[in-house]
């Protein structure tokens, strides 16, 4: 393999050794990891800018529920020591401004090719290379290809056929203008009441005239409790900070989060949730609750694989709803049932509830009036029209597939990825798909993803290609192809793990359910992310099990 940067070889096509696709948190690290190796890489993205999720998503209130200083790569010890944060748990803006800084200070964007959307993805056989092309006619070609396109990248817009009936503004919270947006003296609508949801809402709520929420389901949501980063604090995590950082890899810090917290009853009960006495049990709750964030649903292990154990935490977040929400009613429209919580994205707000107590704002039960269609001056409801003059769509992803298949991607034989994925997404490892050679997915379907410290996968899988793909030219090899058994295996073994928790008893966008006609397939690899990552380890040592190389 030789160093080739965008070299006109093949037509008007640029040839490298590696071609990546998007320019979030996964592709800028995977071009640097390249770069570190001495192959040759561009990194392709859709938008005007770098930053994924982070350059698109940026509607009011929007802030990550990980803490600052593990949201962030490890990969650098000065960096990781220089950069500060200002609060526990970042905005928008900050994280942005930070992805800025990590592609200076490493000089990515000479790599780096914006407004550049890949619409075809195709493997050539015969010369072991994958084809990318543009729906502008521009064409690149690498050796191998890396999908970086993010697990929530690609908008849930169910009402995009009837938007144009609307007079008013309208904007949906996954593509959000980059101009402030003015809420002022408006009757606002917001349709969705998930993480994007709950997020804007109470800000929304500050400025509008009327905001009116449509909630088709109740969301369970902790506090985040937010604060300024004490000075302190961080010096205390950063003297150690490896430390911490491992300690997220072992899957010892939930969901990728909570530093900070060592005071009483900061740890998780291994015991069961039902083995404590109920005063006892909600005291233990009310503390998880007092510290905020979504570690709340590791409180006790048996929270998601036991449906009576969950159902006490879930009965405590309820008790706290009817406390914050003056309005009985709203309170109890705004009280989740029939879902385990956890099981869909535990939401963590920001005065969310307490919301519901202003007087401007309004709930509608969607479930009690479902939406019949958009209307020129507003939504209407089986019961009524609401007359807005803004809509706001926090309606969500077709998630961790939605923008693999976005793209007609053409294995061996032409077979397409939308074929081979038509009952759900096959992977091993959410590496590497078979009949797909010399393609490798960041996070992809049947990784442990969005159930963890995004950051933290996302170096995991980088570093795995760029190890593979060093090993690859050490050997003279060529092609490397995860094996139809290998992926049925993986496939087997992460429906196995799943079907012991209680997540298939909700109708989540980690099942797919959020999209009519998709799969009802979980798509994430529950088996923790300190197993998972011994297994991908192990399968590089031993020669790549489960994958032929040629
Ligand atoms: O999307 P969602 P999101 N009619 O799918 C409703 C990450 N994230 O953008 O539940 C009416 O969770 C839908 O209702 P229902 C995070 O991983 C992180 O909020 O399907 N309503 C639901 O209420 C998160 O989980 C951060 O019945 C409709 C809402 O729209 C993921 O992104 C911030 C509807 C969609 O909720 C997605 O979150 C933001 C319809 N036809 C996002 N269709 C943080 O870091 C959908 N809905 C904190």
């Amino acid at each position: 393999m030789t160093r080739q940067t965008g070299t006109l070889t093949d037509g008007e096509a640029k040839t490298y050794d590696v071609l990546i696709v998007g320019a979030g948190f996964a592709g800028l690290y995977m071009l640097h990891r390249l770069r570190q190796i001495g192959l040759s890489a561009v990194v392709l993205e859709a938008a005007s800018g770098i930053g994924g999720t982070w350059y698109n998503n940026r509607y009011p209130g929007l802030r990550c529920d990980i803490e600052s200083l593990l949201y962030s790569y490890s990969f650098d010890t000065e960096l990781q020591q220089e950069w500060k944060w200002s609060e526990r748990y970042a905005a928008q803006p900050e994280i942005l401004r930070y992805i800025h800084h990590v592609a200076d200070r490493f000089d990515l964007r000479r790599d780096i090719q914006l407004d550049t959307r890949v619409s075809t993805a195709t493997f050539d056989a015969e010369r072991a290379q994958w084809k990318l092309a543009t729906g502008d006619g521009d064409m690149f070609i690498g050796r191998y290809c890396v999908m970086a396109t993010g697990c929530l990248s690609v908008s849930n817009f169910p009402f995009a056929d009837q938007i144009g009936a609307f007079d008013g503004e309208w904007h949906h919270t996954s593509a959000w203008p980059h101009e402030p947006v003015d809420f002022t003296g408006k009757r606002v609508g917001v349709i969705g009441t998930g993480s994007s949801g709950i997020q804007c809402i109470p800000l929304i709520a500050d400025q509008a005239a009327h905001l009116t929420v449509f909630q088709r389901t109740a969301t369970f949501a902790i506090p985040a409790n937010n604060a300024p980063l004490d000075p302190a604090f961080e010096a205390d995590i950063k003297s150690d900070y490896d430390a911490w950082r491992d300690k997220n890899r072992r899957g010892e810090i939930f969901g990728g989060g909570d530093l900070g917290w060592h005071g009483e009853g900061s740890k998780s009960l291994i015991i069961s949730a039902l083995s404590l006495p109920a005063e006892e049990r909600r005291e233990f709750y009310e503390s998880h609750w007092q510290r905020g964030g979504a570690h709340f649903a590791g409180a006790f292990p048996d929270l998601l694989v036991d449906a009576e154990a969950n159902e006490t935490a879930a009965q405590f977040v309820r008790e706290k709803i009817h406390e914050i929400v003056k309005d009985p009613q709203t309170a109890e429209t705004l009280s989740p049932q029939g879902f385990p919580i956890a099981t869909k994205r535990l939401c963590v707000d920001t005065n969310y509830f307490a919301t519901y107590n202003l007087p401007n704002v309004s709930l509608v039960d969607l479930k009690a009036e479902p939406i019949e269609c958009i209307t020129q001056t507003g939504i209407r409801t089986a019961a009524q029209d609401y007359s807005l003059d803004m809509i706001v769509f926090a309606t969500g992803y077709d998630a961790m597939t939605g923008a693999l298949l976005a793209m007609d991607i053409r294995g061996c034989g032409g077979i397409a990825l939308r074929e081979k994925w038509q009952s759900g997404p096959k992977t091993y490892l959410g590496l590497a798909i078979a009949g797909f050679p010399n393609l490798f997915t960041i996070t992809g379907p049947g990784s442990p993803s969005v159930f963890t410290n995004m950051i933290m996968s996302i170096e995991q899988h980088v570093d795995w290609i760029a190890h593979c793909l060093d090993y690859m030219r050490s050997q003279g090899l060529q092609v490397i192809e995860a094996s139809e058994e290998a992926e049925e295996n993986w496939v087997k073994h992460t429906a196995e793990v799943v079907s012991g928790t209680l997540f298939d008893r909700a109708d989540s966008w980690y099942l797919g359910a959020n999209i009519p006609g998709k799969p009802r397939v979980f798509m994430a690899y529950l088996g923790g992310v300190n197993a998972y990552s011994e297994k991908c380890d192990e399968v590089a040592s031993t020669g790549y099990e489960g994958f032929r190389l040629t």
